[in-house]
């Protein structure tokens, strides 16, 4: 216990490519309300593609939650997740038909069947559950960072793209992903160095897919 969580040191330590992820142009556009409508539909898009691969990524985090977790109140956080993800996809089918958006055609561009392949990796069952709650958490925070901060009453964000920002950036999903934190930094606290190592990777490869997949958006 005491002082800074091996999270927080990684935020700092990956500052850079942390703030790349988390204030990316896509987001400034929308925070400054200069965002291309057809950028955020191709985001909108591939991230209903995304987000349905987050269904069994979640579910073998849960596995290995009751499996090694030392804490039964993972399982609680855990499953809270799990039955927001139900609401998320029927609000993407929803958000899709407001802005005509053929959910049914969209064809996965590459960095997003990257970003799925490298899910697909910390599924498999010898990949331990520090490494994947770390991962997990680092997916989870880039999203409420970003959109909190097109929630600022200092931006702009138009009317038509509240609702998604709200979706990532309320309060509420903040409190998710520190509790999200809190496991990570627990399992991590205990865990050995080279499972220590295997996380902090795993927490830049996510930086770096978060960064590509923001700018699909610009991609024709
Ligand atoms: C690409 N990262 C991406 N999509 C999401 N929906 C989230 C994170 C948050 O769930």
């Amino acid at each position: 216990g005491g002082g800074m969580g091996k999270t927080a040191t990684w935020m700092k330590l990956h500052s850079p490519m942390y703030d790349r992820a988390t204030r990316h142009p896509f987001i400034l556009g929308i925070s400054d309300g200069s965002v291309d409508l057809s950028a955020f539909k191709r985001w909108l898009a591939q991230d209903y593609i995304f987000v349905r691969e987050f269904v069994p990524f979640l579910a073998s985090i849960l596995l290995k939650a009751c499996k090694h977790s030392d804490d039964e109140s993972d399982m609680e956080v855990l499953l809270g997740g799990m039955a927001a993800l139900s609401d998320e996809l029927a609000w993407f089918r929803k958000e899709a038909s407001k802005w005509d958006v053929n959910l049914a055609g969209v064809i996965p561009q590459k960095a997003n069947m990257d970003y799925c392949s490298f899910l697909q990796s910390l599924m498999l069952p010898e990949v331990d559950y520090a490494v994947v709650i770390t991962a997990f958490w680092a997916i989870e925070t880039v999203y409420q960072e970003s959109f909190s901060l097109c929630l600022h009453s200092s931006s702009k964000t138009p009317e038509e793209l509240m609702e998604t920002c709200q979706r990532w950036g309320n309060t509420s999903f903040g409190h998710y992903c520190r509790s999200l934190q809190k496991i990570a930094d627990r399992c991590l606290e205990k865990a050995p160095s080279d499972i220590i190592k295997r996380a902090e990777e795993a927490f830049i490869r996510v930086l770096e897919h978060e960064i590509n997949f923001w700018n699909m958006s610009f991609a024709e």
